[in-house]
């Protein structure tokens, strides 16, 4: 490691997190994040989302008992500071080289990854199978799954909610909300989690945090839940999670390590036979400035001056094979107005971009 860093030098693994104070925490996030900065300026590699779940990554890995708990990071694009936490540190800026770490999850490297990913939407449905294992072989070991708002989208993970809303089986899906997806997410489901983080609770959330926390606890302690469920929805929304079956709370704002180190302790706490979704409002590029006011909020980028914030792009002058696919399609397209594109909430790795702005 380049840097001097006063807590992130003795932080190898989580249990290294869980014997310092909430106080100092907060320090060793702004070391995290710092340091992903400048091994993402060597490596290359995904910086934005990151960035964005700094603090949130070391508040699960404070509360929980990783690698028993299980936590399931979907894609795993968002992973290097979990794996900068997780035993990884000293090999981190070996990120995407031959040999080297994997720019996502992967079981072989780590206990820490207990799912190795890099297909998005897939970490409800894998959270949802390890936690129904814990049951039946009687562990209580908490399963955790992270998914952005862009991933919640797909098909794949309404099928895990589908079952998971029935399975009276404690699971935690903690929906990192940014806003973004690689681009700016589009669709139904976007709508629907914008009105529930314009609504003016999430404004002053500090306010009614307390209320929300008090429910939550009361409710399990006398199962009289139901006023307090409906009051708890109708203050903070996610009706929709609910009417599926979770436990809905939030938005919390998950750049707030005191807020999350109180509901996600509660949720570990809470002895609750069922899926609780805490829904999370964090910020893609979060405290590094060209990644905040670039337009795609540095998802995936090549070397850069971290200074500038300029990327280093390659000398080759060979054409990308993205490019070429684009170009090709874009052809056709003139000729045949048959002919459509259509990406996976892509449209800049697969070319869809280029082709969108020349076909409408
Ligand atoms: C099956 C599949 N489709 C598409 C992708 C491309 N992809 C990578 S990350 C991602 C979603 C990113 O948005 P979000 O889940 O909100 O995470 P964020 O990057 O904003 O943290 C997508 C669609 C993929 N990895 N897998």
């Amino acid at each position: 490691m380049s840097n001097n860093y006063k807590f992130l030098n003795n932080v190898n693994f989580p249990s290294d997190i869980r014997k310092l104070s909430q106080s100092e925490i907060k320090v060793l996030a702004d070391e995290v994040r710092q340091e992903l900065i400048d091994v993402v300026s060597e490596t290359g590699g995904h910086l934005g989302a990151g960035l964005g779940v700094v603090e949130l990554t070391v508040v699960l890995h404070y509360i929980f008992n990783t690698p028993h708990d299980k936590l399931i990071w979907d894609v795993g694009h968002q992973t290097y500071p979990h794996k900068i936490l997780t035993g990884r540190k000293n090999k981190i800026r070996t990120l995407r080289k031959g040999m080297g770490l994997s720019g996502f999850t992967k079981r072989s490297e780590s206990e820490y990854d207990p799912f190795g990913a890099a297909h998005s939407s897939t970490s409800i449905s894998s959270a949802l199978g390890m936690a129904v294992a814990n049951k039946l072989s009687n562990k209580s070991d908490n399963v955790i799954a992270v998914i952005g708002d862009g991933a919640i989208s797909a098909g794949m993970a309404y099928e895990a909610m589908n079952n998971a809303g029935e399975s009276k089986t404690k699971m935690i899906v903690v929906l990192n909300d940014n806003d973004m997806s690689i681009a700016k997410p589009v669709g139904a489901m976007r709508k629907y989690l914008a009105k529930i983080l314009s609504g003016k609770i999430y404004f002053s959330f500090r306010e009614t945090l307390k209320l929300i926390i008090s429910a939550f606890s009361k409710r399990f302690k006398n199962k009289a839940g139901k006023a307090e469920d409906f009051l708890r929805s109708a203050v903070t929304g996610g009706t929709l999670f609910n009417s599926m079956g979770f436990y809905y709370i939030g938005p919390i704002d998950g750049h707030d390590i005191d807020t999350m180190v109180s509901v996600f302790k509660n949720a570990k706490e809470i002895n609750y036979d069922g899926p609780i979704l805490i829904h999370v409002k964090t910020q893609k590029g979060k405290g590094y400035k060209f990644a905040e006011k670039s337009e795609d909020k540095f998802h995936g980028v090549s070397k850069f001056n971290v200074k500038t914030g300029e990327q280093i792009k390659s000398s080759s002058n060979a054409p990308s094979y993205t490019k070429v696919f684009a170009n090709t399609l874009i052809k056709h397209a003139e000729k045949d107005s048959k002919v459509v594109g259509i990406t996976a909430a892509m449209p800049s790795g697969t070319g869809m971009d280029l082709f969108g702005k020349k076909i409408s």
